[in-house]
């Protein structure tokens, strides 16, 4: 792998309130889908890293679930695994909604950011709609840093996700933060380390999502059972875990459509993350409380290994 002595890296922990946006920053900042992106609030479970790297170096970027109130063990165990991820990195993007007032999750990462030991950065994100609300964050900013009688530069940058505004020179000010380095972190050609089995899972996910985001999609957790590889063909079974009997017939939708919508959106997207011709064949199975089960959660990736 080419060695650059000229090169600057940073490991950046991407944070945030639910829904603001972070992976559709982070997957337009690499400029490859990385994470899955979906209205429902929480659609991060895992900490997901996405590489970008280019002339003038590398920026690793850890997508983290939002922080939320929890009392299920999946969501004590994101939000251990969102603050985690925001202790050990080099930099912090703290991404707000700019088409959304604050709310009280917003608050408390501008209150980390003001005595967080690594520089900070706000983006403010979905600058494509309105009403902005940049007023009211800027408010909030100086009435927190009165009120801890502690003052701190933060660049305040603005953009969209989706359009790609402002995601040049958020870049560039990322790069400004980033340390020479003899080494790049990761290889020149990686985009991701997240494990296949987990990336499949997620892909399931967001199709499921895209159906049944009106009704149960907190209760619902997607395995990947096992990957029959054959030179370029994958069989990739997998089963939706849900709590309760009665979310049978929301996941497999009238006549099994709704599971079928997702085959066939998802196939594809796999085969072309992977290069293969992937099939699917999915399960659906009761599993009572599976959200506060440790095992199952381990077994979806959402413990360990952070
Ligand atoms: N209009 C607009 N919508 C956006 C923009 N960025 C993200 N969205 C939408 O906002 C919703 C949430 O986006 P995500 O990227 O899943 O948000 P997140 O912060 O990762 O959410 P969690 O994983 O739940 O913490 C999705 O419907 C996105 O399409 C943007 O710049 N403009
Ligand atoms: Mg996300």
């Amino acid at each position: 792998m080419p060695h650059k002595t000229s090169s600057r890296c940073a490991v950046i922990g991407v944070v945030g309130r639910t829904n603001v946006g972070k992976s559709t920053l982070v997957n337009r900042l690499v400029g490859e889908k990385i994470s899955i992106v979906s209205p429902v609030v929480q659609t991060t479970r895992n900490t997901i890293r996405g590489i970008y790297t280019e002339a003038r170096g590398q920026l690793v970027f850890v997508d983290t679930p939002g922080l939320h109130k929890s009392e299920s063990t999946l969501g004590t165990l994101m939000n251990r695994m969102a603050r985690h991820a925001a202790a050990n990195v080099d930099a912090l993007l703290v991404v707000f909604d700019d088409n959304h007032p604050p709310e009280i999750e917003d608050d408390g990462w501008m209150r980390r950011a003001l005595f967080a030991e690594q520089p900070c950065i706000f983006f403010f994100n979905k600058g494509d709609l309105t009403p902005s609300h940049v007023a009211a964050y800027r408010e909030l900013w100086n009435k927190l840093q009165t009120e801890k009688q502690h003052t701190r530069e933060v660049p305040f940058l603005y953009g969209s996700a989706e359009s790609g505004d402002g995601i040049h020179e958020l870049t560039a000010a990322l790069f400004r933060l980033a340390t020479p380095s003899q080494e790049l972190l990761f290889p020149a050609d990686t985009v991701t380390d997240y494990p296949r089995r987990l990336a499949i899972a997620d892909v399931i996910r967001e199709k499921l999502f895209e159906k049944i985001f009106q009704e149960v999609p907190h209760e619902v957790g997607v395995r990947v059972d096992g990957i029959e590889e054959k030179e370029k063909t994958w069989r990739v079974s997998a089963t939706v875990l849900i709590n309760r009997a009665s979310q049978k017939g929301i996941v497999l939708g009238l006549k099994g459509r709704t599971l079928r919508y997702v085959r066939r959106r998802a196939e594809p997207e796999i085969s072309a993350m992977f290069g293969v011709e992937a099939t699917l064949e999915i399960w659906v199975k009761v599993e009572k409380n599976w959200m506060k089960n440790f095992w199952i959660l381990r077994d979806l990736g959402y413990a360990g290994g952070m």
